[in-house]
């Protein structure tokens, strides 16, 4: 134990192989053309309901999610696209589901918040801030009981870190000793709520000392440093040792929803997030170390577009769902 009460824990500052870095910045990229798109298609009047932009929070779902096996179990939030495609999803059947097809997630009939990928283990974007915290414990008890050696991360908000679940569960989690990481993304608003404004106690990662388990903070911009700190949480809960925060400082270049006219924030406070992209840092890092060229990148990108691209004409070509099909999957 350190001198906050929490375990010690040793983050090592291994850099990760290079495949494993290109592929790390393709899925950011595809991420971002995603969420752009799904935007622009908002604007247009195309996709009805409300979309919550990941834009400028790639790094944590991707670098969370480098550090899992296809059997590890995630749940997610209302701002899920960047989980899922991290997680493996489909863009097609995800952009089927944001224009309301019968080929999407949820047959057309859930839009942008309601998108699970029970083949990838992912357990499904949640309306309900903080209603994910509770899915994700629920799968690692399960994966601890059948002895599956699966553990589960459950993505949340600094909003949702005030959520009374959060504390039920962490304490259950720490108590039964449960394979989950407990990742909050921490980008620095509720709403329109500041975290700084609304956090008790100041630093979300002391949170964990009450709980005995270990609390740590990362560069949410940093795909790597995410990666690295997610490795040890994840690998301690394999070997059984239990639950523990990962804290993700990172910001949304946008709004909190596709409408959202941004005018709570200090435009100084976006331009210094914003110059710190995750996805332009990534590709520094990736030419300054020889690992790709700015040609590379340039066409990871174009292939990311071309993607996009052909999920919304796939979604569009498809059917929206029939009325016997409304019917269907509804519960009461
Ligand atoms: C239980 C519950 N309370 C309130 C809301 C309304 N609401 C939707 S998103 C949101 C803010 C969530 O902030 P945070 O958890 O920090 O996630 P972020 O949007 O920043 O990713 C709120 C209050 C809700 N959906 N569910």
């Amino acid at each position: 134990m350190d001198g906050a009460g929490q375990p010690a824990l040793a983050l090592d500052d291994r850099g990760l192989p290079a495949d494993r870095l290109l592929e790390a910045y393709r899925q950011m990229v595809t991420i971002r053309r995603f969420e752009e798109r799904a935007l622009d298609l908002y604007r247009a009047g195309e996709l009805r309901g409300s979309t919550h932009p990941y834009i400028g929070m790639e790094a944590v779902a991707v670098g969370v999610c480098l550090a899992l096996e296809p059997g590890d179990y995630i749940s997610s939030t209302h701002r899920g696209h960047g989980h899922t495609i991290a997680k493996g999803g489909d863009v097609r059947r995800m952009m089927a589901e944001l224009l309301g097809r019968a080929t999407g997630y949820s047959g057309g009939k859930g839009g942008s918040m309601h998108i699970a990928d029970l083949d990838r283990k992912m357990l499904g974007a949640n309306g309900i801030v903080g209603g994910g915290i509770g899915l994700a414990a629920g799968a690692a008890l399960t994966a601890k009981l059948q002895r599956t050696g699966a553990i589960a991360v459950s993505f949340f908000g600094d909003g949702a870190l005030n959520q009374g679940v959060l504390h039920e569960v962490s304490n259950l989690a720490a108590i039964w000793s449960l394979p989950v990481v407990f990742v909050c993304e921490n980008n620095q608003y509720a709403m329109s709520a500041a975290a700084a404004w609304t956090i008790a106690g100041g630093d979300p990662a002391k949170r964990a000392a009450g709980y005995g388990i270990p609390g740590v903070t990362v560069d949410g911009m940093d795909v790597e440093a995410v990666a690295r700190a997610a490795r040890q949480l994840v690998a301690r809960a394999r070997r059984g040792e239990g639950p523990s925060y990962l804290i993700a400082s990172t910001y949304r270049f946008v709004g909190h929803h596709a409408g959202d006219p941004l005018n709570y924030r200090p435009k100084d406070e976006a331009e210094r997030w914003r110059a710190r992209d995750p996805i332009r840092l990534l590709g520094e890092r990736l030419v300054a170390r020889g690992m790709a060229t700015a040609d590379d990148l340039a066409a990871i990108d174009a292939e990311a577009v071309a993607r996009i691209d052909d999920a919304v004409a796939f979604a569009k070509a498809s059917p929206p769902p029939t009325v016997d099909q409304l019917l269907t999957d509804i519960y009461a």
